[in-house]
Formats: C-alpha cells, sequence, structure tokens
C-alpha cells in the first residue's frame, strides 16, 4: 500500500478565468479570478487534483497565485515528494515543518491528497472524513458590483431561477452612508423575498460599525461579516454586545487558536471556514470543532472557487452535523466558464454534493489549456 500512494510528482499551474462582472470589495476589486491547480500524482498512476483561490491578489490574504506556485514548487513539493499520499495528517505535518502558514498552497495539495486516495479507492472525499451528512447545501450569492440597480436586477434574476434567495451584500468599499443607502435600497426592492446578510471585509472603525450594526437591525439583516479589522477582537466582542444582529468572524479567524481566542472573547455568533484560510480540509475540520466547543456557528465560506475548489469544500461542509448559516460557494457561477468536465449543479436555492470518487470533479483539459498563464 504504501507503494501504491508513493508521491511521484507535484505540479502547480497558474490559471486566470476573467468574472462576469466586477467583484468590488472593501479594498479590492476584480474581474479575474486567479487559481493555482495542483496536480498530485502517485506511484499506482492516479492523479488527483486541488485548487488555491486567491481574490485580487495577496490584498484578501498575504497569499498570491504567484507566490502559492513558488512555495509549492521550491518547498512544498519536496515535502511530499516519496511519501505516502494517504498520510493525510502526517504530510499536513511535514507541510508545516517546511513552510509557515501558506494555507492556501497547503490546502490545496491536501486537497489533491483526499482526491487521488478517494479516487485510487472508489470513494468520494467526504467518506474518508466521516461521510455525507447531506447531500445538498444551501447557497448564498454575493452582490458586488457597488451599483444597487444592477445589484437588483442580479438578486431578481437570482431568485426567478431559484438558484438563490439569501444574498451577500459587499460594503466598505464605499462611505458608510453611501453604503447604508445602498443597502436600503436592496433591501426594499426584496423585501422578505430574499434574506441579506452583508461582509464589510474589515473595513468599519468600532464606531462606525456601531451605527451601522443598528441601521442593519432595522433593515432587517440577518448577519454582520467582519465589520472590523481581524485583529481587532476586543472591538468585535464590545460591538457584538451592543448589536441587535448577530456577527460573523471571517479574516479573524484562520488558525485554531484563533478561534479559540474569538470564541473566548465572545467576538463572534458565527465563523466563516475556508481552506485557504485553515490550510486544508482536515485543519478546517479541527477549527469548526473548536467553533463549535466555543458556541460560534458554522458558515461554509468562499474565496470565489471555480468547481475545483468548491467540490473540496463542499466534501467537508457535507460531512458537518451543523452548518447552520449555510455556504456561499457560488464562485463557479461567476466565472465566465469552468474548469472541469462538469460543473457543479445549482438546485432550488441549493448546491448539490457530486457524486462521484475523490472530489467529484473532474478537470478539462481544454480549458486549463486555454486559462493557464502563458508567462
Ligand atoms: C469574503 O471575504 O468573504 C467571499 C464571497 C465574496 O464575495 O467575497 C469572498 C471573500
Ligand atoms: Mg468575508
Amino acid at each position: 500500500m504504501a507503494r501504491t500512494f508513493a508521491i511521484e510528482s507535484v505540479t502547480a499551474t497558474i490559471v486566470d478565468v476573467p468574472t462576469i462582472r466586477p467583484h468590488r470589495l472593501s479594498s479590492l476589486s476584480t474581474s479575474v479570478q486567479n487559481y493555482v491547480i495542483v496536480r498530485v500524482r502517485a506511484a499506482n498512476g492516479a492523479e488527483g487534483i486541488g485548487e488555491a483561490a486567491t481574490l485580487g491578489g495577496p490584498r484578501w490574504s498575504e497569499e498570491c497565485v504567484e507566490g502559492i506556485k513558488a512555495v509549492i514548487d521550491a518547498h512544498l513539493s519536496a515535502a511530499v515528494i516519496g511519501e505516502d499520499a494517504s498520510r493525510f495528517e502526517y504530510i499536513a505535518a511535514r507541510m508545516d515543518m517546511a513552510a509557515k502558514r501558506n494555507n492556501a498552497a497547503k490546502a490545496a495539495i491536501e486537497s489533491a491528497l483526499f482526491d487521488l486516495v478517494g479516487k485510487t479507492h472508489g470513494l468520494p472525499v467526504h467518506a474518508l472524513l466521516g461521510g455525507q451528512v447531506c447531500d445538498r447545501i444551501r447557497v448564498l450569492w454575493t452582490l458586488a458590483s457597488g451599483d444597487p440597480a444592477q445589484e437588483i436586477e442580479e438578486a431578481e434574476a437570482k431568485l426567478a431561477a431559484r438558484k438563490h434567495n439569501i444574498f451577500k451584500v459587499k460594503l466598505g468599499a464605499q462611505s458608510p452612508q453611501a453604503d447604508m443607502a445602498r443597502l436600503g435600497q436592496i433591501a426594499n426592492a426584496l423585501g422578505d423575498r430574499a434574506d441579506l446578510i452583508i461582509d464589510a471585509n474589515q473595513a468599519w472603525s468600532e464606531a462606525v460599525a456601531i451605527r451601522c450594526a443598528d441601521q442593519c437591525a432595522d433593515l432587517g439583516i440577518r448577519l454582520i461579516e467582519q465589520p472590523l479589522p481581524a485583529w481587532d477582537v476586543a472591538g468585535m466582542a464590545r460591538l457584538r454586545a451592543r448589536s441587535r444582529v448577530p456577527l460573523m468572524a471571517d479574516e479573524a479567524v484562520l488558525s485554531v487558536h484563533d478561534a479559540a481566542t474569538v470564541g473566548a472573547a465572545g467576538a463572534a455568533d458565527v465563523v466563516s471556514l475556508k481552506l485557504v484560510k485553515h490550510g486544508g480540509l482536515l485543519a478546517t475540520g479541527r477549527v469548526a470543532a473548536v467553533c463549535e466547543a466555543a458556541g460560534m456557528a458554522l458558515y461554509g465560506g468562499c474565496l470565489l472557487e471555480s468547481s475545483v475548489g468548491a467540490a473540496a469544500h463542499l466534501q467537508l461542509f457535507a460531512s458537518l452535523r451543523n452548518l447552520p448559516w449555510h455556504c456561499e460557494h457560488f464562485g463557479p457561477q461567476i466565472l465566465v466558464d469552468d474548469l472541469v468536465t462538469e460543473p457543479l449543479a445549482f438546485e432550488d436555492f441549493n448546491i448539490l454534493l457530486p457524486s462521484g470518487p475523490g472530489l467529484g470533479v473532474t478537470l478539462d483539459e481544454d480549458k486549463i489549456r486555454h486559462f493557464a498563464r502563458k508567462t
């Protein structure tokens, strides 16, 4: 068995996929999603795939595709080649010794290991993580063009197609007054036909957040995501004590230690889980456990992954007992094209867990060639 799964090669390919419209966050705007697609090949001839997603270069987090590829090529591949791909935890420990953090890079490699082993055994990845609790998850769409007329039209189209009826509105790129006016327009137009949450991506001061949280409560907003800078755990705790709307931590929770700190401080009601933040499927499962132990509920976060990265998340999310705030893996729908032969399916406000072994998706080699960075 050890020889069967002996890792022979790890390759990292940068791909750039345009989005159907600009996606605007507090500190960045992007019209092209950049990914690193990782392939791991073992002695048995099987190949596993994984994806590291980024948003706006090294601006959402410190990782960018150029750095991810460089770290994989120069450091992480050497740490895993020759090892048994099914020793997920051991390989994760080796990667941690080879590189500090670099969590998106590690997560992409680990996803590829799970895909490879799952495909070899004819098992979906969730079966290696405890098995599926559900076969579909309600899925949000993010409104992030910054133009309320366009955003209302986009939400109406999603409602009519029964694709999404929960929307996340990105705030923080404009002044709080302009943001609240825009949010009010969207909330009034959609009424009780949709639920809204907001994400300020760390843009606000505590004083601004206190005022906006009050206005959000009046507008019926369900959840406020990362209003304050990631470091301001004490500020989040004070805000949470006054806010009528629950708070979600995103950039503030990367490691299990962050989850324990935020939980102990009473700084969040909900935590957004992402492979790129936590460093892989196993690590994300551990963060989820710490959050639950601290009384924080779980949300399935994304970084606009293609169907490759979204499938990896779904394999884990579907194995969790409780995901009360649903997930936001709308990424495959915001790209002009996907990277797999059969993109993930959306049905009746849900995203469906793919069936089939491994991650449940297969790379479309023509599309990889087409979107691969040429220089
Ligand atoms: C984030 O901060 O949540 C996820 C969805 C979206 O629109 O932006 C990302 C990142
Ligand atoms: Mg966020």
